[in-house]
């Protein structure tokens, strides 16, 4: 009891906007499985974030369930970490709100994965699009976030959460921890394998640029096959070579080496031996997750006491710091 208290806090959370890609496996689940012994550990499904684009609702259900089957397939203990979905504790919007009203709309407009995604939209562009950021900042705020996981895309995200609380501290009064962002040396940035200048995205229309975490082997090894090479021979690891330099990476996030010990160890090597060599590498971390995730998704019994868990574990620690950020915003106190 007295180690869980003095264990620093970890959030993070991926959304259920599509299947998962080896990109966030490798960029942000297999390091949080790797911190659940040293920190006391929220893993929320961001079910909110999802429906800042239109979802079908059958499918984001079943996305959802799906999800936190693969988070505990990935090797996160239900013992260990509160796994929870976001639209169960209520917390999140409500200090999202208090946030938004703190938020500037230029800081919000200039966000990178705003400006992508809505220039996707067309004319009828989603306000959740623009204040999206502002939810992610009370996800992390609400625990007392020391460290939060993350794919280096969402280091801009994390910068405003960090802005935000501490604008909020200086206006108000110390209220919120300043969240550090926890950004993994390998696979921080896997790219999509058809055009290695843009990172691997679930929400891709071209499935051949991403592998999917419920790939079988054939498919994986497929669509390695199919990666975009640069010209050239030799497998180097270089600016100028985008599409073998992502592979390199896979493999050696995949192998848990570097990028120097991958180039040594298929010197002299074809683009088609190491393209073998990477789709199998995949593949071998693949097959026992999907094994296992395929176990959970039979028992949702199981699933379903682990969620409502989860979410009365968070809520508890989420509203007390909901209502001090009321208070301290001068709303009608309630006691504690
Ligand atoms: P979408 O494409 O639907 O916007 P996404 O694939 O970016 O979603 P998220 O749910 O937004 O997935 O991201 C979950 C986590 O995975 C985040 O920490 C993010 O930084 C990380 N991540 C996403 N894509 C990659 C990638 N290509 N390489 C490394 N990390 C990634
Ligand atoms: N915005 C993130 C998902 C996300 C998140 C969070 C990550 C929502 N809330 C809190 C870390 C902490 C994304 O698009 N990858």
């Amino acid at each position: 009891m007295q180690i869980q208290e003095t264990k620093k806090t970890i959030f993070s959370g991926i959304q259920p906007s599509g299947i998962l890609t080896i990109g966030n496996y490798l960029g942000a689940l297999r390091n949080w499985v790797q911190l659940q012994e040293e920190y006391n550990t929220y893993y929320c499904i961001v079910d909110m974030h999802a429906i800042t684009v239109r979802q079908d609702p059958s499918v984001l259900k079943k996305r959802c369930l799906e999800l936190l089957a693969l988070y505990i397939a990935c090797g996160l203990d239900p013992e260990k970490n509160t796994m929870y979905f976001q639209s169960h504790v209520s917390a999140h919007a409500e200090l999202g709100w208090l946030l938004n009203c703190n938020a500037y709309m230029g800081e919000l407009s200039r966000m990178t994965q705003f400006k992508d995604k809505s220039a996707k939209q067309g004319n009828n562009i989603g306000a959740g699009l623009l204040t999206y950021p502002v939810l992610m900042a009370a996800d992390i705020l609400l625990f007392n976030t020391d460290l939060v996981p993350i794919g280096s895309d969402q280091k801009q995200h994390l910068e405003l959460a960090r802005d935000l609380a501490e604008r909020f501290n200086n206006v108000y009064g110390q209220t919120f921890t300043v969240p550090e962002p926890y950004i993994g040396k390998s696979g921080a940035r896997i790219m999509s394998l058809q055009e290695p200048n843009k990172k691997m995205s679930k929400s891709d229309e071209n499935v051949n640029a991403f592998i999917s975490m419920v790939d079988p082997a054939d498919v994986v090894m497929k669509k390695m096959k199919r990666a975009v090479t640069d010209s050239g021979s030799g497998i180097i690891y270089s600016p100028d070579k985008p599409g073998i330099s992502n592979l390199i990476d896979i493999y050696a996030s995949c192998k848990g080496v570097t990028p120097k010990e991958v180039e040594k160890e298929f010197e002299g090597a074809g683009y088609g031996t190491f393209k073998e060599a990477v789709g199998t590498a995949v593949a071998e971390i693949l097959t026992p997750i999907q094994q296992k995730q395929k176990e959970l998704l039979s028992d949702k019994a199981y699933l379903e006491k682990i969620f409502t868990e989860g979410a009365d574990k968070a809520r508890y620690t989420a509203n007390r710091t909901l209502w001090k950020a009321q208070k301290r915003m001068g709303l009608a106190p309630r006691k504690l």
